[in-house]
């Protein structure tokens, strides 16, 4: 499947202003319309770990949506598809970009008009960061 065009969407960073140093930072936040005719989202982002250890990320809300994936695009014998990952590993200090052709989140089934989006991101039962979007155009 193709992802229609993004959005430019203005991200805030609730988990930034809290007074403890967030682990992982979020930046360049985008979430495309559904495509047409179905009730898929896209979501990318860059996420980066600023911190000393590693973080996994292995579960993804919203509640916006009833349910939020993270997806891998791959190649498969030259046949383009998609793939659910379990987990997302993230390296100290390291950066890993959620990006149209690559790792992204999915995000189905909308609950109401979407016009702002949360995204929630765990590390088991910890809430590592929570990401505000609001999407422009969608009514
Ligand atoms: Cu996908």
């Amino acid at each position: 499947m193709t992802h229609v065009p993004a959005i430019t969407v203005l991200a805030c960073l609730l988990a930034s202003c809290s007074a403890t140093h967030a682990p992982l930072a979020a930046s360049d936040v985008v979430v495309t319309r559904p495509v047409p005719g179905t009730q898929i989202s896209a979501a990318y982002l860059a996420l980066t770990n600023t911190s000393r250890q590693k973080i996994t990320i292995t579960k993804v809300t919203s509640p916006d949506f009833e349910s939020a994936e993270l997806h891998e695009s791959i190649l498969d014998d030259g046949i383009a598809r998609m793939i659910a990952l379990e987990e997302l590993t993230i390296l100290p200090q390291q950066t890993v970009l959620l990006e149209p052709g690559g790792l992204h989140l999915m995000l189905m089934r909308p609950v109401g008009a979407i016009e702002s989006v949360t995204l929630h991101f765990y590390a088991g039962e910890a809430l590592l960061l929570s990401v505000d979007t609001v999407v422009e155009g969608i009514r």
